[in-house]
């Protein structure tokens, strides 16, 4: 069962200039550049990407930072600004996800990536930085490796293009660090775009940037981090996609995308009870993405909350992947007049998001920490989200 995460990120990230002088102490000469890859709220759309359906998730102005220096020898040195780790050393002919302690691996888990398509990387100093809080749902992972993956595609001068190198950060997620995710993610944090969500179709990975902004409609989305860490690379997402697969092998189809929803009575009769559950989420969930891009366009962003709230039924129930403190935490800010709210991300921990209009914030906010205080669970974290650019150098 989830833990409590032990790390917590600095309130006031240093600067880009600070960044680079602390990577100049440590290797003792100033980078080659400094990139940053944010990390993402998904607005919609869970667990359809390894089906190769759609979500709709959005950047989030908290980044990963990487300062990179080339060198001449093959060694690989990774530090990050969490502190207490020291540098972490080893060699590109021995890349070994066994023995990367912690974070490492998802640097490490690009560079053999990349080396897997036969583009030679160079020996590198690296120093991390990110804002993205850890282990919370919000893609911490992807957006060091979309950050890593930035810098060496151009200091190799391999000149991948985004799709892929989603499909190089998905391996260095599956056959590196051993989590069998799919690419929502980097595609949200490589292509995601200021005041835009990316609606993303995961079969053909083509992108249509959907404006999103929440305040000039009188609305704030509010992250809530119910601190409780979850993991990929645990059984529990494995065996959700497991089922996926399951279903769409009995139902005689590619992948549970080409399912539609009024097949689905049909599909009861052919699959155990669990199984038609887990499918019969990700096929609603499909759905509600393309309703929920009908109606950002037609109608705006006030108007999607029901489809919000009937995701987290679907996540909670039939795919069951929420938890006490996500429901808690879903419920209180609808009680409190969210519009609506559902857990983002992978699930089993991690945040839930409510798109909360801004004369209910504070009382948003003042409700779930009550709830959560007198629940006896940890206290949560609650910020705001606004949709920000992707992948970009910064020095
Ligand atoms: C995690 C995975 F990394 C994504 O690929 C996606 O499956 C998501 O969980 C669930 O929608 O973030």
């Amino acid at each position: 069962s989830a833990a409590p995460r032990p790390l917590t990120t600095p309130a006031v990230p240093p600067t880009t200039a600070e960044l680079a002088g602390r990577f100049e102490n440590e290797f003792g000469r100033l980078p080659d550049g400094v990139w940053q890859a944010p990390g993402r709220v998904n607005l919609i759309g869970e667990h359809t990407d390894y089906n190769e359906g759609f979500v709709l998730p959005f950047a989030i102005d908290k980044t990963a930072r990487v300062a990179v220096g080339v060198r001449a020898d093959s060694s690989v040195r990774l530090l990050s600004t969490y502190g207490d780790q020291g540098v972490f050393t080893t060699d590109l002919g021995n890349l070994d996800a066994a023995a990367a302690k912690g974070w490492t691996k998802y640097p490490l888990g690009v560079i053999w990536a990349l080396q897997q398509r036969g583009i030679t990387v160079p020996g590198l100093d690296l120093l991390l930085d990110s804002n993205v809080p850890l282990g919370a749902g919000l893609s911490s992972s992807h957006a060091i490796e979309c950050a890593v993956i930035s810098a060496l595609n151009e200091l190799t001068g391999a000149g991948l293009g985004p799709e892929e190198m989603v499909l190089a950060t998905q391996q260095a997620e599956n056959d590196f660090v051993g989590a069998p995710t799919g690419i929502m993610d980097q595609s949200a944090s490589l292509r995601g775009s200021k005041g835009h969500a990316v609606f993303l179709d995961c079969r053909d990975q083509s992108v249509r940037l959907v404006p999103f902004e929440a305040e000039p409609a009188g609305l704030v989305m509010l992250v809530i981090d119910t601190k409780v860490s979850h993991s990929h690379a645990d059984g529990g997402y494995a065996s959700r996609r497991a089922a996926c697969e399951l279903g769409a092998e009995v139902l005689g189809v590619k992948a549970l995308r080409d399912v539609k929803v009024g097949e689905l009575e049909e599909a009861s009769g052919l699959l155990d009870e669990v199984t038609f559950r887990r499918v019969r989420h990700v096929v609603t969930e499909n759905d509600r993405v393309l309703q929920t891009v009908e109606l950002l366009a037609a109608e705006g962003p006030g108007s999607i909350g029901a489809l919000l709230d009937a995701s987290h039924v679907s996540m909670r129930d039939d795919f069951e992947i929420s938890s006490p403190e996500l429901d808690l935490a879903v419920d209180t800010a609808r009680a409190n007049g969210a519009i609506g709210a559902r857990m983002t991300g992978g699930g089993f921990g991690g945040a839930a998001i409510a798109l909360t209009p801004l004369g209910a914030e504070q009382q948003v906010r003042t409700a779930v920490e009550r709830a959560f205080s007198e629940a006896g669970f940890t206290a949560p974290d609650i910020f705001t989200v606004t949709p920000a650019a992707g992948a970009m150098r910064i020095s």
